[in-house]
Parts: structure tokens; sequence; C-alpha cells
């Protein structure tokens, strides 16, 4: 006999929560597979430098999701755990595989979720570097969901077919979409201008000197910029030397262009510096070949950027020295940045002092 009776505990319920929650994490799954191309591209991945707001929507959706998924698994497990009582325990080699497959779900979903959530919140308690990990637990994770949606068929098919909802049951579906309702507007904020107020989770996205927020400060870097500072640019035909003077004579264009930090914040400014592009030919170089962008920070993970060729031809490619009308500040990379349409903040370089083409043909 079931002692658990509450409206939850059934299998139209728990099926028609999973289909969400498959729905929530294949959006995550493929948004993040696309964020770690970019930043580690293969040979054969290409990425569009416009529109400029495209890496902004995907990793929107990303954490969205994400976060969306939180009350969606616990309304999953909430819905099934009363079969932690099923007794024996253990019915038949299948069904230990069965269950093993579930305890692999469960564990890696809870670990993906946890570890993006303190992510997001710039949380770092562990001591694995959570790119890696959390790329690693992504194929676990989704491997895992085929496995128990292929063993499952016969349970999906009997729960869609058959009888109706009734009441009780359609009220915890109604709270459970209320739930993941409440998370996505809660976490949307950070990228969606107009839900910036409303948005708990998006302290992220406001703040900062010159109105965006800042993610690794000068000091925290440990930039000291010397006296006689000079960007570098590295082509086939040696090294030019141009200081802020020579780059501030150069014509100079303005940009209205987001900084979408893969930890889901996002703001858009006005960005105005040298165009890539140009600064590129005035080092006697034609833009379309990958750009290596060197920073003044010596150890940072994020010191480093390459800009593939067609980032460095397309035209809103700013080597930035103003933000919204003002020098930039030292926390967002003075004396000049990367600031390129389409693309992960990880890859915005401040602190920029050498360019080194890295292919030419
Ligand atoms: N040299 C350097 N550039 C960097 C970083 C860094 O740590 N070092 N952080 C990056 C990250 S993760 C983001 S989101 C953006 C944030 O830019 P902001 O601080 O001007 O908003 O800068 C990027 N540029
Ligand atoms: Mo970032």
């Amino acid at each position: 006999m079931n002692r658990f009776t509450a409206a939850g505990h059934d299998e139209r319920v728990t099926s028609r929560v999973g289909a969400w929650l498959g729905v929530a994490f294949g959006l995550c799954f493929l948004t993040g597979l696309l964020s770690h191309a970019i930043q580690h591209p293969p040979p054969w991945f290409g990425w569009p430098s416009g529109p400029v707001w495209l890496y902004q929507a995907t990793q929107g959706v990303h954490v969205v999701s994400g976060v969306a998924a939180v009350p969606l698994l616990l309304a999953k497990l909430w819905s099934v755990y009363p079969k932690l009582f099923d007794r024996p325990l253990i019915r038949s080699p299948l069904h230990a595989l069965e269950r093993g497959s579930i305890l692999v779900l469960s564990g890696a979903a809870f670990f993906e979720l946890v570890t993006g959530l303190f992510n997001v919140a710039q949380n770092y308690l562990w001591g694995f570097y959570f790119p890696t990990a959390h790329y690693a637990v992504a194929w676990i994770a989704i491997g895992s969901i085929l496995v128990h949606v292929a063993v499952k068929l016969p349970v999906i098919r009997r729960a869609w077919s058959g009888r109706e909802v009734d009441a009780d049951r359609r009220r915890f579906l109604r709270t459970t979409w209320l739930g993941a309702g409440v998370a996505v507007v809660a976490t949307a904020g950070a990228t969606v201008p107009l839900l910036r107020d409303v948005s708990v989770l998006a302290w992220r996205s406001r703040g900062g000197p010159q109105g965006i927020p800042v993610n690794r400060t000068a000091r925290a870097a440990a930039i000291a910029v010397p006296a006689d500072w000079r960007l570098e640019v590295v082509t086939a035909a040696g090294t030019r030397a141009f200081s802020l003077a020579d780059l501030t004579a150069l014509p100079q264009a303005t940009e209205v262009l987001p900084i979408a930090c893969v930890e889901g914040w996002s703001a858009s400014a006005s960005w105005t510096g040298v165009r890539v592009a140009d600064l590129l030919r005035a080092a006697g170089s034609e833009p379309g070949a990958p750009v290596r962008v060197t920073s003044l920070e010596r150890e940072g993970l994020y010191r480093e950027s390459t800009l593939p060729g067609r980032h460095t031809e397309d035209p809103a490619t700013l080597l930035a020295l103003r933000l919204n009308g003002e020098v930039l500040s030292p926390d967002h990379g003075f004396p000049c940045r990367i600031i390129a349409p389409s693309r992960p903040g990880v890859l915005q370089t401040k602190w920029v002092t050498r360019l080194t083409i890295e292919e030419i043909q």
C-alpha cells in the first residue's frame, strides 16, 4: 500500500515536472556548450561577431534556465521521494541499475545547479576550478538524463495518456510553475534591464564606477601602469609601440556594446576608442587573423585572450579608451581594454599592453 498520499506523489505529476526539467536542463546544456566552445574554440568552430547581444542572450538563457531548474528539481524529488521507502530496496539487477542511474543523475544535477549558483554569486567555496568541473559534470548530467528518460519511457507514456490530472495535483503543479517563474524573474534582471528593479538576485548588474559593475578590480589584479606605458602591436613586419597620446590621436569610434559576464550579469555601455581593425592597419597589418591580447596582469587566469579573425575585422571591435564619455577608470581597464561584440565578458581583456598577430598568411 502507498503510505504517501499527498498530491505531489503521483507519476502524472512527476512526468509533467520532469518534462519541464528536461527543457530547462536541455537549454542550459546547449547554451553551456556554446559558451565553452567560444572560450575554448575547436578548429571547426566559429562564433559570429553580430548581433552584438548574441552572447548576452545565450548566456542569459543559460543562467535563467539553470535557476528555473532549481525549483523544478526540488518538486520532482519531492514527487518521487516515497520511492526511497519501497521495499525490497533492490528487486533485480536491472532495478539496481535504474536506482543507481537516478543517484548519479540527482548528484550531477545538484552539483551543476549548486556550483552554478555559487558562481553567479562569485562565491568560490571549493578548491577545484569551477569551469572545468562544471563542464565535465554537465556531460554526466545530460548522459544520465538520457538514460533515465529511456528507462522510464513506459512510465512516461502511461503518465501522459489516460486519466486527467485532478484538482489537487493541478494545484501542486501550479505551485511548481509559480516557483520556477519567481526564480526566473529573480535572476533575469541581471540581463534584462526592465526586470532589474524586481530581481533580488540581480545585484551584480548595477553599481561600479562609470555605471558598470566591475568583475576584478585593478587592485585585486595588482595593476600598476608604468609611466612609460606603451601598447605594443606585434606583426610580421615587427613591433610598433603606441603611447596613450598616439592612440588618442588615431581616429576614434564609439560603439554601444554589452559586457556579458559568463556569470550571468550583463550591462551595456557606450565605449570609445580605436577600432582594432584600424589599429592593426596603422601597425602595418591587415585585420582578419586572430590576435592575442596580453594585459599588464602577471598572474590572473584572464590576463590574456585571443580575438578571432572575424572579431578583428569587425569594425565594432574596439580598443576602448573611454567608457560612457569618461576616460576608463582603473577598474574598467585603464589605459585601454578590448571590447568586442557578442563575446563573453571574460574575454574582454582589461589593462591591455600588447596585441600579437597570431597567424600571418
Ligand atoms: N586583464 C583582465 N581582464 C579582464 C578580467 C581579468 O580578470 N583580467 N576579467 C574579465 C571578466 S570575467 C569580465 S566579466 C570583464 C568585466 O569588465 P568590467 O570589470 O569592466 O565590468 O572583464 C574581463 N577582463
Ligand atoms: Mo566575467
